[in-house]
């Protein structure tokens, strides 16, 4: 197995609020640095940081004025280069986050683009005359809320944006936009750079008849355009695989049946990409609420996705696993139990996720069992809950305004993304300043120093999981497959590699549960578990108990 990312465990890093250290509230490059040995600590291979370039921070630096430049707010290019040599030297290697579906409005392109049909920059950018009425020109939506469409008064046309209106939609159509953003990844792989996350990367080819949706203001439109696979693949080709660039795209809308379209080796396109498939077994399909349209989670459901993503990939891709990251909740406060169980639930979807094949994702403050906040709604800051709660509670008026609250506690981007928790002292050790995001109150219980301190470490189970990613071949290699698909309260999947066999099992209920009787009969070595009492096969799973076993014989 050559490509190195196979083998390895990811961290991502969201910089505003991982570490602050000149003490302006803000999390910095420097605070990366700083956190350098604690990662390795930790035990894991690369980070993901999020976007870290110049940036008006309206999406938080998913909207990117110059790809070229650091944003000051987190320091310098001189000290992101180096973070990536010392990161090297402490082999980690560093994978950047590629906003390249949308820039900032205040990006020199499209500053230059709106002055006229006619300059160099023209293109650069998806406009439309309005229609003859002087409407928008179809009624696609903004996945912030309310139409992808803005005027603007210079060029007298719209532009698209499937984001907010500061986010104007890149024409990959042009090919000098192409060649732009390429140069731009030469430019960071020069720097040392491994490779990229690539924000939804499957909308960069939009449907250039412009239908309308069955709806209006809804985002269907957004994903699979018909150039994608061609856009790319020339990429691929362009710089991924000359240099080496690992890849792993954003793809909300890939099913496991045609994930291999992007990740099958032999076409030449991406690593790796994000599902989001897993992450919907909390929502109502098709609500007029969107995303905000919330049931319970679904355990089999839950169990059937991520196996078939194990499945229809086994040999014709690689995947990548998370639960978590700067787009979605806590995963303990979500489908979980962040108060009575909070160590047991946080280890056992550690333990489901990593003894899966492909490579594990951990975000910042997962490895300590972070957990969701629940603010006022004035406290939040993201503007995708801002822009929802507009067009939802207070244009449509689908939703109460209570409603949406209960809805943000569960799954509103900002759960991820309070500073994290690094010990007991002012402001969780994150700052000696206000920060630029309210911290959780339960910081002075839930931090590293606290959970490394623990008999009963979060963190000390992560590396543990991630010493046996790195040591045992069957992690990697091995086959899958689920059994007990419909229980409700077990995950339960067996690895396999030559004669080796070894069961992933896990009670994600609140109730004791009998352990399958045919397993019952087998004798096995615990690789890993979240239940120091648990030393054979016969006692009854105690709430969130997980544990990985290798069998060693049959009774
Ligand atoms: O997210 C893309 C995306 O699909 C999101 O709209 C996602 O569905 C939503 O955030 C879930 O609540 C990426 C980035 O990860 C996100 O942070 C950015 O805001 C977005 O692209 C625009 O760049
Ligand atoms: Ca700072």
């Amino acid at each position: 197995m050559s490509e190195w990312w196979k083998r390895a465990v990811f961290y991502q890093i969201y910089p505003k609020s991982f570490r602050d250290t000149n003490n302006d509230g803000i999390g910095d490059l420097n605070g990366i640095r700083e956190k350098l040995p604690y990662l390795r600590e930790l035990g894991i291979d690369a980070l993901w940081i999020s976007p870290i370039y110049l940036s008006p921070q309206v999406d938080n630096g998913y909207d990117v004025s110059d790809y070229r430049q650091i944003d000051p707010m987190f320091g310098t290019n001189q000290e992101m280069y180096q973070l990536i040599d010392e990161a090297h030297e402490w082999n980690i290697k560093i994978v950047m986050d590629f906003v390249a579906n949308h820039t900032s409005d205040q990006c020199l392109w499209f500053q230059e683009s709106r002055k006229s049909k006619d300059n160099f920059f023209s293109d650069f950018y998806i406009w439309k005359d309005g229609k003859s009425d002087g409407s928008a020109p179809n009624n696609w939506g903004s996945s912030f809320g309310g139409s992808a469409w803005s005027w603007d008064a210079s060029r007298q046309q719209y532009y698209l944006h499937y984001y907010a209106k500061e986010q104007p939609d890149l024409n990959w159509e042009n090919p000098t936009v192409r060649e732009y953003i390429y140069d731009m990844m030469r430019f960071w792989k020069a720097k040392g750079v491994d490779g990229w996350r690539m924000d939804v990367i499957t909308s960069i080819s939009k449907n250039l008849d412009f239908p309308n949706n069955p709806r209006d203001f809804t985002t269907e439109n957004q994903q699979n355009g018909p150039r994608m696979h061609e856009f790319i693949h020339e990429m691929n080709q362009e710089v991924l695989k000359p240099f080496r660039m690992m890849s792993v795209g954003e793809s909300p809308a890939a099913k496991s049946t045609d994930a291999h379209l992007l990740v099958d080796p032999k076409r030449e396109e991406l690593d790796m990409i994000f599902t989001f498939e897993h992450m919907h077994v909390d929502r109502k399909k098709g609500d007029i609420n969107g995303r905000w349209a919330l049931k319970s989670m679904d355990l089999p459901d839950l169990k059937k996705i991520l196996a078939s993503w194990q499945t229809e990939l086994r040999d014709k891709g690689w995947n990548a696993l998370y639960f978590e990251n700067h787009d979605r909740a806590r995963v303990i406060s979500r489908w979980g139990n962040d108060e009575r169980y909070r160590y047991e639930c946080a280890t056992a979807f550690a333990i489901i996720l990593h003894g899966l094949q492909g490579t594990p994702f951990i975000y910042q403050g997962e490895e300590i069992g972070m957990t969701n906040t629940k603010f006022e709604l004035e406290e939040y800051e993201d503007i995708e809950l801002r822009g929802n709660y507009e067009f939802y509670v207070e244009q449509q008026k689908t939703m109460s305004k209570e409603e949406f609250l209960k809805a943000v506690h569960k799954i509103s981007r900002d759960n991820a993304r309070t500073p994290m928790q690094w010990d007991q002292s002012a402001n969780a050790g994150f700052s000696q300043a206000q920060p630029w995001f309210k911290v959780n109150p339960n910081y002075t219980q839930i931090n590293v120093a606290v959970d490394q301190a623990n008999e009963k470490s979060i963190f000390k189970l992560y590396q543990e999981l991630i010493r046996l990613r790195h040591s045992e071949r069957i992690l990697t290699e091995g086959s899958f497959e689920l059994l007990y698909p419909n229980d409700r309260a077990l995950f339960i999947y067996q690895r396999k590699l030559e004669q080796e066999y070894w069961y992933i099992l896990a009670n994600m209920s609140e109730e004791y549960q009998k352990i399958p009787k045919e397993l019952t009969e087998l004798v096995g070595e615990f690789k890993i578990k979240n239940n120091s009492e648990r030393s054979d096969l016969m006692e009854d799973l105690a709430p969130y108990e997980a544990f990985i076993v290798r069998r060693t014989s049959l009774k």
